[in-house]
């Protein structure tokens, strides 16, 4: 394909002409104000390979005070399906950038190129979605007595700040930016400072799309740069955050000076529950697609495994064999396995398991760094899995966010759903089994924001999706996704 192709000719150069350089603020590319600039990193390589602007306050200044002035003088008052239509755009020309969008993906993320490939088709197809909601945003009317009538409207809330992850930093940007500027809002973004390039991209292709200049701009830089002083700003009226819930901490303590709204959704430690009866195959594949994705650095990732007794053994087996056929390698060859984005997070997940090893924990499989056999660069992890955990080990109860699966044995349905709450986080879960009842019963009691039966990752931007306990409150995607972005207005009046 040709997104085969443009990988091919990166691999080779180790680098992707025409990478945008500078931050995205009213329209057009500008250099940080105090020229400052800090290197990208491609995790196959463990290589610099860009420079991006290193932002400060004043950039976030500038940012923020465009995106205000856009909302006042046009993006408020433009009409719905105008909105529309520039979102539909924006879908077309996001699929028309597909290979050189994936590309950028993979290269400063790590993740293989197939999945970036998927990370994109998704971000255009979120576009589209909220396209649809621009103009159905409607208000209800209320039944007043005899002389009075009531209705309300739903307002767009202003400026809204977007503060982005390194681990899906094209489709995070996109179910923020599609939902705020669908329900009439203007965006500041800023996206992780080992990831810029794709959110850069994205303002690009919204302002190529007809989007008014100042309607979407994008900061970089690092956290205590630009995401502290976005989240602290007086003029910024909403803020979604993915990240971490130190780092969600932070930014909620800051919204609280200025009582800023915040949509948080922070890590996750999800369960896939399996019960005796699960169609072996279909929960195999389930299992290895929850945890080594994105090498396992996914919010809603399924890193426990909660298994019946009457299978575990066999099920275990069987996943090790496949797990051990993995392919490690460079994300722009299309391995079953890329790299973890950075050197220090690898040094994290590293921790944790050779901190289980020292406590006695049954590595099954995996447990080392390692390297891409072809060019023994890189930061690599080996697919691993931790067996007959315990509830109290660090493995179960902390996000490792890396390609760690650890496996707890239930005696029964009734136990793996306490083992499977016994859990600060509430992401997601997955449940699989033939008994549908069950399934129902078990997704009622199972305290997470969104459950999959039998296909993790199952349902798209239609599903809203968000957490419990620390993984944050909030929901992103689905029309509730865009209700965030919108201030509910009432209007009673007497008419006689
Ligand atoms: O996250 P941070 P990090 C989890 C995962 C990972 C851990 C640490 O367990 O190992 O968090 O990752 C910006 N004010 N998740 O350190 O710091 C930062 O620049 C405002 C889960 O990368 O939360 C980046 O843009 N913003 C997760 C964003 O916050 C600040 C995805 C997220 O970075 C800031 C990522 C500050 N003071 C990590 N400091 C998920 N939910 O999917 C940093 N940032």
């Amino acid at each position: 394909t040709s997104a085969e192709t443009l990988a091919a000719k990166v691999l080779e150069t180790g680098c992707l002409e025409g990478l945008p350089a500078g931050h995205f603020i009213d329209g057009s590319f500008t250099s940080a104000t105090n020229n400052k600039t800090l290197e990208s990193f491609d995790p196959g390589r463990a290589k610099a390979f860009a420079v991006f602007a290193a932002g400060s306050i004043e950039d976030v200044d500038q940012a923020v005070e465009s995106s205000k002035r856009a909302f006042e003088n046009t993006w408020r008052d433009t009409a719905p399906v105008e909105r529309a239509r520039i979102l539909l755009k924006t879908s077309a020309l996001i699929l028309e950038n597909l290979d050189r969008l994936a590309v950028a993906e993979t290269l400063d993320s790590g993740k293989p190129l197939q999945e970036a490939l998927g990370d994109v088709r998704g971000a255009a197809r979120t576009f589209e979605y909220y396209a649809g909601a621009c103009d159905k945003l409607q208000g209800d009317s209320f039944p007043l007595a005899g002389d009075y009538i009531g209705y309300s409207i739903h307002e767009p809330v202003g400026v809204t700040a977007h503060i982005i992850p390194w681990n899906f930093p094209i489709s995070t940007a996109a179910r923020g930016f599609a939902p705020a500027l669908a329900a009439g809002c203007t965006v500041v973004a800023k996206p992780a400072e080992q990831t810029p390039f794709t959110a850069l991209m994205l303002a690009k292709i919204l302002f190529d799309a007809g989007l008014p200049s100042g309607v979407c701009n994008v900061i970089t830089g690092l956290g205590a740069e630009v995401g502290a002083p976005l989240s602290r700003h007086s003029s910024v009226d909403h803020i979604t955050f993915t990240g971490s819930v130190q780092t969600g901490r932070a930014v909620m303590t800051a919204a609280a000076e200025e009582i800023t709204r915040v949509v948080l959704e922070l890590g996750g430690k999800s369960p896939v529950v399996v019960l005796n009866d699960a169609n072996r195959a279909q929960a195999i594949n389930g299992v290895i697609g929850a945890i080594y994705e994105n090498a396992g650095q996914i919010c809603s990732a399924g890193s426990r495994l909660v298994i019946e007794r009457g299978i575990h053994a066999g099920f275990v087996e069987e996943l090790v064999d496949r797990v051990k056929a993995l392919r490690i390698g460079h994300g722009l060859t299309q391995p079953d396995l890329g790299p973890v984005n950075s050197a220090a997070h690898l040094e994290k997940i590293s921790g944790f398991v050779e901190r289980a090893r020292l406590g006695g924990a049954t590595i099954a499989t995996g447990g080392s760094v390692t390297e891409d056999p072809s060019t023994g660069g890189g930061w690599f992890y080996e697919a691993t899995i931790i067996d007959q955990a315990q509830p109290e080990d660090e493995v179960v109860r902390e996000e490792i966010f890396g390609p760690v699966l650890t496996v707890q044995v239930a005696e029964d349905a009734e136990h793996a759903l306490t083992l499977a709450n016994d859990c600060q986080y509430g992401l997601v879960a997955g449940i699989y089994t033939e008994n549908f009842g069950q399934a129902h019963q078990l997704a009622k009691r199972i305290d997470a924001g969104q459950i999959y039966i039998n296909e993790y990752f199952a349902g798209g931007i239609e599903v809203p999706f968000g957490g419990n306990k620390k993984s944050g409150f909030g929901r992103e995607k689905g029309l509730e996704g865009v209700r965030s972005y919108c201030k509910t207005k009432s209007i009673a009046a007497k008419i006689a």
